[in-house]
């Protein structure tokens, strides 16, 4: 991408009333076409750069699912509404005419200020497969911790533009561990249809899975658990199944049958940018800073909040710092990027009074990987959609949830692949370090061998039945678990801890935390839809009762 797409991304002004007039065209493509695609979404400017001085009511700091959608009520009920995102705007294309670059080809695109890329699947007969690629504001962070690297989303749309697209509901009987102090009859009545409705989810077509080449690795996954005496559930996913059914047919563009994933995906997955994100452009109400990253808040001489924004370039490089006033302010940063921010202004002194419960139960909802290898007579097929939509399902029994996985290198390799979910219980804690002035977390990869033993209750036994071993060349040399990263980051501003039970700070009337950093840490499944209608309920109430 050149530097006049850096411009476009938010370094330069754009009127709002250009955005604005922009939101019609979006929605127009919308109304055309179900199948609107990323490139579609390049038709809509980029949105107004926050000016130094700006006085605004609400500024929402992230773009992703708990930003979105307090953005998208807060303007619905009448309130400007401002917000902050760190990432590009992902709207522009780039030389290849695509905005989004492949999982298999990743290039500056790719990784956020990286020199080399850090796949997850970092080897594969043992060789390391990363690469060098030029260091750039890119849409993935792999954000190195002691003893875990959690993988992120930078970008309008946060960790939707990356993500595999599983839209979970917990199990209702699981409700009650993951957010304790939350009614579940109104979750399950009121706020997850509503979250799910929103998000566009939906699940494969039965039929068509039995059939069709590009999921033959989540059949042998589904026959194999079976015959362990594994129940498989299929996965609700925001991908559009019928432009994936289009998409094997040979009569849509290919995107989850051509590898794109974990570098965003130019076409059939419904990121927030063509849900939520779409609908709050509708609105005109709200205005969206990219390549802006706040660095503090701190109460304001004449009520409100200061907050300071440091806008960057595409190196990562600050080339202005903006300091703005706002009534209220939204920490929507996600787990990592809200606990940061919290735990940095309390220690510093930009907001003492915040409680000692920031920064704390932060988990990576039990996230472990690993591979197996198949016989020579299960093969698992060169062509894999790399949206996943099945699980193999031995929570109550083993405290595990493994997804069945693509390896989409376009050849055959005779390995399944699974990401579990776990129950792991150890909790990290974020503290400042003044001598490095960054905040650290105490992780430690010891702490995944519960995942680790809850994820064995699964393949142990599969493997035992099937005659069949563990991949030992996925994640390096001789190891057979990638237990060293999540992509599944919570809590560090846990609700009705570090805030009320809707996410109010304690010690601040005016600042609120919605993001996936109020989950103590789990949430069963995958939980970008927890985060979302955790955000739905959390909102109405604000709404009612604060503004
Ligand atoms: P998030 O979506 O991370 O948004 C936070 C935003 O804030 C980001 O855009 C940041 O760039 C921005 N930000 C951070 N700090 C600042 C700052 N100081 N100033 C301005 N902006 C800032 O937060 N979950 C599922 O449920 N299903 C899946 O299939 C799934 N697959 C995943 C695959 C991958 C590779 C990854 C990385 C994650 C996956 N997840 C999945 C997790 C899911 O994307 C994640 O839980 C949510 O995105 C978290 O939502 P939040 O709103 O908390």
């Amino acid at each position: 991408m050149s530097d006049s797409t850096m411009g476009r991304n938010g370094s330069e002004g754009v009127s709002r009333r250009r955005f604005i007039t922009g939101t019609g065209s979006i929605l127009g493509a919308m109304a055309l076409s179900a199948q609107v695609t990323a490139a579609h979404a390049a038709a809509a400017p980029a949105a107004a750069a926050i000016d130094d001085g700006a006085h605004i009511p609400v500024l929402v700091i992230g773009t992703g699912y708990g930003g979105s959608v307090a953005a998208l009520r807060l303007a619905q009920a009448g309130v400007s509404v401002q917000m902050v995102e760190m990432g590009m705007a992902w709207d522009t294309p780039g030389s290849d005419g695509k905005i989004f670059c492949n999982t298999t080809a990743p290039d500056n695109r790719s990784y956020w200020l990286r020199t080399k890329t850090k796949q997850p699947l970092s080897n594969f007969f043992g060789i390391p497969i990363d690469k060098s690629i030029p260091r750039y504001t890119g849409i993935l962070d792999a954000e190195d911790f002691s003893g875990i690297t959690v993988y992120q989303g930078r970008g309008v749309g946060g960790g939707s533009l990356v993500n595999g697209g599983m839209a979970v509901t917990p199990r209702r009987e699981n409700f009650g561990a993951i957010l304790p102090s939350v009614n579940a009859d109104e979750m399950y009545n009121t706020y997850y249809p509503r979250a799910n409705a929103g998000l566009g989810v939906g699940t494969i077509d039965p039929a068509w899975f039995d059939t069709t080449d590009c999921y033959q690795y989540a059949r042998v996954g589904r026959k194999q658990a079976q015959r362990s005496g594994f129940p498989f559930v299929f996965v609700p996913d925001v991908y559009d199944w019928d432009y994936m059914k289009q998409e094997a047919a040979g009569t849509a563009t290919k995107s989850a049958l051509t590898g794109e994933i974990l570098y965003g995906n130019n076409y059939g997955k419904k990121s927030l940018q063509k849900t939520y994100l779409a609908q709050i452009r509708a609105t005109g109400r709200v205005t969206i800073s990219a390549l802006h990253k706040v660095t503090s808040v701190s109460p304001a001489a004449g009520g409100g909040y200061t907050v300071v924004i440091d806008q960057i370039n595409t190196s990562g490089d600050t080339t202005a710092t903006k300091t703005v006033t706002a009534d209220k302010v939204f920490f929507a940063a996600g787990s990592v990027g809200t606990s940061k921010l919290l735990t940095k202004l309390k220690a510093t002194g930009a907001l003492p009074n915040l409680n000692s419960e920031i920064g704390k139960g932060w988990g990576d909802n039990g996230n472990v990987m690993c591979g197996r290898a198949n016989h020579i007579w299960d093969p698992t097929g060169a062509l894999q959609a790399t949206i996943p939509c099945g699980g193999i399902d031995n929570w109550a029994a083993g405290g595990a949830f493994a997804e069945v996985a693509p390896l989409p290198t376009g050849i055959e390799t005779f390995a399944s692949f699974y990401l579990s979910i776990t129950k792991n219980p150890n909790r990290g804690t974020f503290t400042w370090n003044a001598g490095a002035n960054r905040v650290d977390l105490d992780w430690q990869t010891a702490w995944k061998q519960p995942s680790i033993d809850m994820a064995k209750t699964i393949f142990d036994k599969i493997n035992a039945k099937e005659g069949t071993i563990y991949r030992t060349d996925l994640f390096g040399v001789y190891k057979v678990w990638n237990d060293t990263l999540t992509y599944h980051p919570l809590g560090g501003a846990v609700l009705n801890k570090a805030t009320d039970n809707y996410g109010r700070l304690h010690g601040y009337s005016g600042l609120y935390v919605i993001d996936g950093a109020l989950i103590p840490g789990n949430t069963s499944v995958n939980p970008f839809v927890t985060i979302t209608a955790l955000a739905e309920r959390n909102i109405e109430k604000i709404i009612a009762t604060d503004l």
